[in-house]
């Protein structure tokens, strides 16, 4: 038995409850190493000379082998306790038929009567505490993001454009400083678009006043841009959208500010004197830096700033005064305006005692409100359920990408990257995930498969049927093309050509069969298996009597598949080809 192997962490993502009444316990053995794990579990009180209780380890729980990711097998067992209070251990048999149990005291002999009797030998959940528990709003799993890129999105008032603005070109490439005129009513007359094609949540990137083009740098986070419209228009907006079905998330800009805000402004006027000097992290006063020709750049500031960026100040968010000014700002768009999330920009730089602030201010006034941090590598200390509700799962969609787009993974590879990722959050948080493909800081994804559209949708489909929300670029349902930012944010293409609207019937079929099947996505039992010689994959989720099937080749020949697909993409006489895939569902 590889003991080295061999892992769990009581109150993390191994053990957790998932609802109000059922634990989910997790462990990690070297692959192929054990053969059967049973879950000893029950109530700790009924060891303590309680002659009429049997004895809880006499009735154990056969675990799962759920995933395995090349490197580890990963249990599960679903179990509940009459009394909410837990004492558990595993009993682990390897391929030699040896056994042995793993419990709080480490490893143990199953024959081991004394310490087996003993309560403190094991693993606890000293009682289920549900206000400690990861809550997942219910809405957020049945939604399909679109995610809107202001400026770019469409222009619906001409009146407000700002000096300079470029004719509405969707071939063009947009430069730095470039703005189109897009704003809020664009997107007040295609709301009725969006809800055809389907989705029913609306991510916006900043709305808020600020002199650039994408309004990362804010200047007054009370203001919506006067480019974009008004607080009255934003509201009108808000209410359609919602009679729509259709939820609104905004943008937390709170890592820094810009630097043509009154604060930054006021440091730079007064030096250490000035009341807003310890609201930032300025190294040597007076702030500096040289200017270079690239504006976003300088590496000789003296005070902290996003990247290097020296429009962009860090906020010092220990700072009680920041604390509240920021909370007071996004109570603020909550309360007044109803919105239903926050994204939060730079979630990872922020520090985590800000964050735990605002996850229960925010849940103070909306007990469903979705907290979305924007981080880009593995993200469990924020996801215990006191910060965030999801992140932008960069990481999770960037394998999907590396296999079915650039095979520089194999399918093998991927299904192991997934799997390691899938564990590394509990159950409700994976459904909770922004399955994003691309975004406004990313190449598109049509543009990252050269042009390919059957490559794209095949990543889409794929994309889809993986736990959490896909969320869309504007301008993906019509097969739009960019490279990384400021190419990935062209003005959108509201004439599409026949071959832009092929990818829009297909994007809407998918949207349409997420939404119809969301319970069994969002929480059906995923198994994810690569095909031999790299040949491809089959998804299956199950959820009660319903399940699904589907099959992706990702390799160089055509594969037998006799699945009646629901939608379908290269599949002939029960060949399906490369780039092909057929998803199905029984039940
Ligand atoms: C501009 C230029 C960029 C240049 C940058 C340098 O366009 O080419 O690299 O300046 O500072 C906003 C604008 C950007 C603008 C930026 C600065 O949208 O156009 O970029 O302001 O003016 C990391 C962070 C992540 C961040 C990305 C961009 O972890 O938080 O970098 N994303 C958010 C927003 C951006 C926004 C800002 C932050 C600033 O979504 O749109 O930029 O408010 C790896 C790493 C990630 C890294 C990622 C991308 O995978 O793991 O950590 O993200 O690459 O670089
Ligand atoms: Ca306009």
């Amino acid at each position: 038995m590889n003991l080295a192997g061999i892992y769990h962490r009581p109150e993390s993502e191994m053990a957790y409850l998932y609802t109000k009444d059922v634990m989910h316990i997790r462990l990690k053995t070297a692959q192929d190493d054990i053969t059967q794990v049973l879950l000893l579990h029950g109530d700790p009180y009924s060891l303590h000379s309680r002659p009429d209780l049997p004895k809880f380890y006499k009735h154990p729980t056969p675990m799962k082998k759920i995933h395995s990711d090349g490197v580890y097998d990963y249990w599960q067992a679903a179990i509940t306790e009459p009394k909410r209070r837990l004492a558990y251990a595993f009993e682990l048999t390897d391929q030699k038929g040896g056994q042995l149990i793993y419990a709080d005291k480490g490893f143990i002999q199953p024959t081991d009567q004394k310490l087996l009797d003993d309560a403190n030998t094991y693993f606890r959940m000293p009682y289920f505490q549900d206000i400690d528990a990861f809550h997942a709003p219910k809405w957020v799993e049945k939604t399909v993001w679109y995610q809107i890129f202001p400026e770019r999105f469409a222009n619906g008032d001409s009146t407000n454009d700002p000096t300079g603005t470029k004719p509405w070109d969707p071939q063009t490439h947009p430069g730095r400083q470039d703005f189109y005129g897009g704003d809020l009513q664009g997107v007040i007359d295609h709301l009725d678009d969006l809800k055809k094609l389907g989705v029913n949540g609306l991510y916006f990137n900043p709305l808020f006043k600020a002199p650039s083009n994408h309004k990362y740098d804010t200047q007054d986070y009370y203001q919506i841009d006067p480019h974009f419209g008004d607080a009255q228009l934003f509201k009108k907006m808000i209410v359609l959208a919602h009679q729509k079905g259709i939820r609104v998330m905004l943008d937390a800009v709170f890592n820094h500010i810009g630097d043509q805000s009154p604060m930054w402004q006021d440091v730079l006027k007064y030096g250490q004197s000035s009341r807003y000097a310890d609201w930032f992290h300025v190294n040597q006063f007076p702030a500096t830096y040289t200017p270079t020709a690239n504006f976003e750049f300088a590496k000789d500031a003296t005070y902290d700033t996003f990247d290097y960026t020296p429009h962009m100040p860090k906020l010092n968010t220990a700072n009680p005064a920041v604390q509240n000014y920021l909370l007071d700002i996004a109570k603020y768009w909550v309360r007044e305006f109803d919105i239903d999330a926050w994204r939060l920009d730079v979630a990872n730089e922020i520090d985590h005692h800000f964050w735990r602030r605002f996850h229960n201010e925010m849940l103070a006034l909306k007990d469903d409100f979705y907290i979305l941090g924007e981080i880009w590598h593995s993200a469990q200390p924020w996801l215990n359920g006191d910060e965030f509700t999801g992140v932008m799962n960069y990481d999770y969609t960037g394998a999907i990408i590396s296999c079915l787009i650039n095979h520089e993974l194999s399918s093998q590879g991927l299904v192991n990257q997934l799997s390691r990722q899938l564990m590394l959050y509990r159950d409700q948080t994976n459904a909770m995930m922004f399955n994003v493909l691309d975004s406004h800081d990313t190449a598109r994804i049509m543009t990252v498969a050269h042009g390919d559209a059957a490559l794209v949708r095949q990543t889409l489909a794929f994309t889809f049927l993986q736990p959490g929300c896909p969320s869309i670029y504007y301008g993906t349902e019509y097969g739009m093309t960019g490279n990384s930012d400021p190419d990935c944010r062209k003005p959108m293409n509201w004439h599409p050509d026949a071959k832009a609207l092929a990818m829009y019937d297909f994007v809407h079929d998918l949207i349409k069969l997420r939404q119809k099947n969301w319970q069994l996505i969002a929480q059906g039992m995923l198994s994810l298996a690569a095909l031999p010689d790299d040949q491809g994959i089959v998804i299956k989720r199950q959820l009660h009597h319903k399940q699904l099937t589907a099959v992706f080749n990702t390799g160089r020949n055509s594969l037998a598949c006799q699945l009646v697909p629901i939608i379908s993409q290269g599949l002939q006489k029960e060949r399906l080809r490369p780039k092909g895939f057929v998803i199905a569902i029984q039940g």
